[in-house]
């Protein structure tokens, strides 16, 4: 075994640190590293938050904690920041906020910054996400701001989404056009102490008759004041009742083979992917001369590289 996975399984708090790097940095171990933690995943309740920048995703994850600690569990947190770098100023307005958890061993929170990581910020964020489930969290907490398709991605790791919403923000139809109200498994009205209420939530149940009229699962709306700490027991009921559901209808096994599934597809598409570029580039980009003179066309450029990819792996066997 991996020394690194030896010592996440001894829940040893930096080496989960440091595996979380390798994947980052694509460290030439990883894969040993993931291979090897595999087996020790004991499969957390993975929890997706997302929504609008500013929903207050960061303040309910950051009072979910303190309630989930409360009750005995323990807590590792991913909060993927899409737009700014690591320096930038929303992962350390977390920090900040989250900061009153630092010194508790049994919460982890870590933010992701794009960071040009060459799958992309998806992967990293699931391999962490994998990780942290080796370690042996009760509840994993996901926050992404939900705009593009990496973010969407990012959350169909998770067992239950739960996406924010703000009164008078305009928000539903923004979810609703980003695609995010068909992933959604719980919607959370936060800053209920502001007023439009109940507009926003007849606009929530009309966007569920539209999306969700036949699904199997209608995903309830609760309200919270997270600044307050109301309605935390509430989200936290919800979330459990959403994971039973999933594991007696069937569909939290359905979920798992199709993430699994997923999972060795890309793992697969960005190993091979890597080794294509890296031999491409090793051989000077031969073909692009051709290309820019028009002399070879770009589909028969790739046409190409693609044959002598075949013919290397043939002669290899
Ligand atoms: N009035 C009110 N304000 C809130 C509530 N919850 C959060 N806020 C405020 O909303 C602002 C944004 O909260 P965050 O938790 O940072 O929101 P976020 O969704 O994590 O934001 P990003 O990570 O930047 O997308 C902060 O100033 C919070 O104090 C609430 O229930 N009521
Ligand atoms: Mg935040």
């Amino acid at each position: 075994m991996h020394p690194l996975a030896e010592r996440i399984k001894n829940k040893d708090e930096r080496a989960l640190a440091r595996a979380i790097s390798y994947v980052e940095n694509d460290h030439p171990e990883k894969l040993e590293l993931l291979k090897d933690i595999h087996s020790l995943q004991k499969k957390a309740h993975y929890v997706g938050l997302t929504g609008s920048p500013g929903a207050g995703k960061s303040s309910l994850v950051n009072r979910l904690i303190t309630f989930l600690r409360s009750r005995g569990m323990t807590i590792g947190v991913v909060a993927v920041d899409p737009t700014s770098p690591f320096s930038g100023g929303a992962i350390l307005g977390d920090r900040v906020r989250m900061s009153e958890h630092f010194t508790d061993p049994d919460v982890f929170i870590r933010s992701m910054g794009t960071r040009g990581s060459l799958g992309g910020l998806a992967r990293t964020t699931k391999e962490t996400v994998r990780l942290m489930d080796a370690y042996g969290f009760d509840v994993i907490l996901i926050e992404t701001v939900g705009v593009g398709q990496s973010e969407l991605d990012i959350m169909k790791i998770a067992d239950s989404i739960a996406v924010v919403l703000n009164p008078g923000s305009g928000d539903v139809v923004q979810v609703f056009k980003a695609g995010i109200m068909e992933i959604a498994d719980l919607f959370i009205v936060n800053k209920a102490d502001l007023p439009g209420v109940p507009k926003l939530l007849s606009e929530i149940e009309a966007m569920l008759d539209l999306v969700k009229h036949d699904a199997p699962y209608r995903p309830p709306i609760v309200q919270t004041i997270s600044v307050q700490n109301k309605g935390l027991q509430e989200v936290w009921d919800q979330l459990s009742a959403h994971r039973q559901y999933l594991d007696e209808s069937g569909e939290g096994e359905e979920r798992r083979v199709r993430s699994l599934k997923q999972e060795v597809i890309e793992v697969v598409h960005y190993e091979l992917m890597r080794t294509l570029l890296m031999r491409e580039e090793s051989n000077g980009y031969s073909w692009l001369p051709d290309v820019q003179k028009g002399q070879l066309d770009p589909y028969s450029a790739a046409e190409k590289i693609l044959e002598d990819w075949e013919k290397n792996q043939d002669r290899k066997e």
